[in-house]
Formats: C-alpha cells, sequence, structure tokens
C-alpha cells in the first residue's frame, strides 16, 4: 500500500508558512538522513521529493497534502549539515522552530534517526523540544539496509531507551522498503490522535 501525496506549498520563510484547516505530520531529521527518500518511499514515486547525495540542500519546508487520508505531510529542511555555519548548524531553529511553536495543526513529528550514527545532540535537543510541546514523537531509524542484524538491534534499543517517551522506534529502509507498512500505519494512526482546533464560529452557545 502506498500513500497517495501530492506536493502543495513549499515555503521558504516562516511569513510564507498557510496552516490548512487539516492536521500536520511534521518530517525533521539531520541533512540527508533519508527524508526525501521516505516520502518518495512511502508515495511509490521516485521523483515527488528531490533525493540528493549531497547535504544541506533543503532549505524550504514542503507540505504534502494526503487527500485521501486528509493530512499533511510536512517536510523541514534538514539541520546539522557540518559545512554550514556554526550558528545554523548548530541549532535546527529558525524555519523549523518557528514551525514547530504555536501550531495548533501539528498531530505529531516524525523523526529520521540514521541507524549507523551515535545518537546526536540535535536531534536530542529536537526530540526534547517536541516532547515540551506536548506533540507526539515517532523516530524513526532510517538506512537499515546498511546495518547488520547485531547493529540494527543496538540502534533500537540505544533509541528507544533515549526517547523513552516517544513511540518505539521503527526501523526503516527506503531502498529494501523495510518497515514501510509499519511507519505507514503508524502515520495514520498518529494524525487520527489529532483534535482539531476549535474554531470559534463552529463553537455552540450553551
Ligand atoms: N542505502 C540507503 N541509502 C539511502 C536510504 N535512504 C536514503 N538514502 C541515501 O541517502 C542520501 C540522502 O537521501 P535523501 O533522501 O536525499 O536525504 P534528505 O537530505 O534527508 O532528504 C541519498 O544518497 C540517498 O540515496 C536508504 O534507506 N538506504
Ligand atoms: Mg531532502
Amino acid at each position: 500500500m502506498h500513500l497517495k501525496l501530492k506536493i502543495e506549498t513549499t515555503a521558504y520563510t516562516t511569513k510564507q508558512l498557510c496552516y490548512p484547516d487539516l492536521p500536520q505530520l511534521a518530517l525533521a531529521g539531520r541533512s540527508n538522513v533519508g527524508k526525501s527518500s521516505l516520502i518518495n518511499c512511502l508515495a511509490g514515486q521516485k521523483k515527488l521529493a528531490k533525493t540528493s547525495s549531497t547535504p544541506g540542500k533543503t532549505r524550504s519546508i514542503n507540505f504534502y497534502l494526503a487527500p485521501e487520508e486528509n493530512f499533511y505531510l510536512v517536510d523541514l529542511p534538514g539541520y546539522g549539515y557540518a559545512r554550514c555555519s556554526k550558528t545554523e548548524r548548530e541549532k535546527w531553529g529558525g524555519l523549523i522552530l518557528e514551525y514547530l511553536q504555536d501550531n495548533p495543526h501539528l498531530a505529531g513529528v516524525v523523526l529520521l534517526l540514521d541507524s549507523r550514527v551515535t545518537p546526536q545532540s540535535s536531534d536530542l535537543d529536537l526530540a526534547r523540544y517536541v516532547d515540551s510541546l506536548q506533540t507526539r514523537l515517532l523516530p524513526v531509524l532510517t538506512k537499515a539496509d546498511k546495518c547488520n542484524q547485531k547493529q540494527r538491534q543496538l540502534a533500537l534499543k540505544r533509541w528507544q531507551k533515549l526517547l523513552e517517551r516517544a513511540h518505539k522506534p521503527l526501523l526503516f529502509s527506503a531502498r529494501t522498503r523495510q518497515g514501510q507498512q509499519a511507519l505507514l500505519e503508524a502515520i495514520i494512526k498518529l494524525k487520527q490522535t489529532h483534535s482539531p482546533p476549535v474554531h470559534p464560529e463552529n463553537l455552540q452557545e450553551a
């Protein structure tokens, strides 16, 4: 099963950010972790999201509409790219922070973590921030095909311990499609848990 997705908006500044009235699931992760590949894999399309072996390319927020499931998958800019200036590298802040804070449509954050890389402070900071917003976190360990069974289990255990308040981490590979179905199910569940914001015009007088 695939998730039907179509690109709707690309925003380069927070001023451009629109908040359409549907739940949003954000995809976050360090640059090159495999976000674009994951979007393409979920959608069953090769070129919906641009993939690149050169990290640090995406500086925009991309809204993908899932028209059949009625939510937005929101691809956030990758953070932590070593060749960016220090301030840019250290904080996943800026556009990401402004997107996440005070967003009534945010149903959850899917945090992509490279299963081969030891936990980075930027990832843990982001996870803590999401937790502080009382927003649900779904950790996804990417590029599982590049690990052997022992390494995969180690990565799972390590992240599960570090992110104990989050959803159990899922192993995923865009190359082999390992974990694709489980991820799809978890994403749909996550967006269903979201209670939509109440609009004043919809409030009934008692
Ligand atoms: N082996 C392997 N390579 C992957 C996987 N996902 C992404 N990649 C590679 O990692 C690089 C970065 O991927 P991309 O999706 O552009 O990452 P993004 O910067 O997070 O959007 C590309 O060269 C991809 O081909 C995966 O599951 N397995
Ligand atoms: Mg990308």
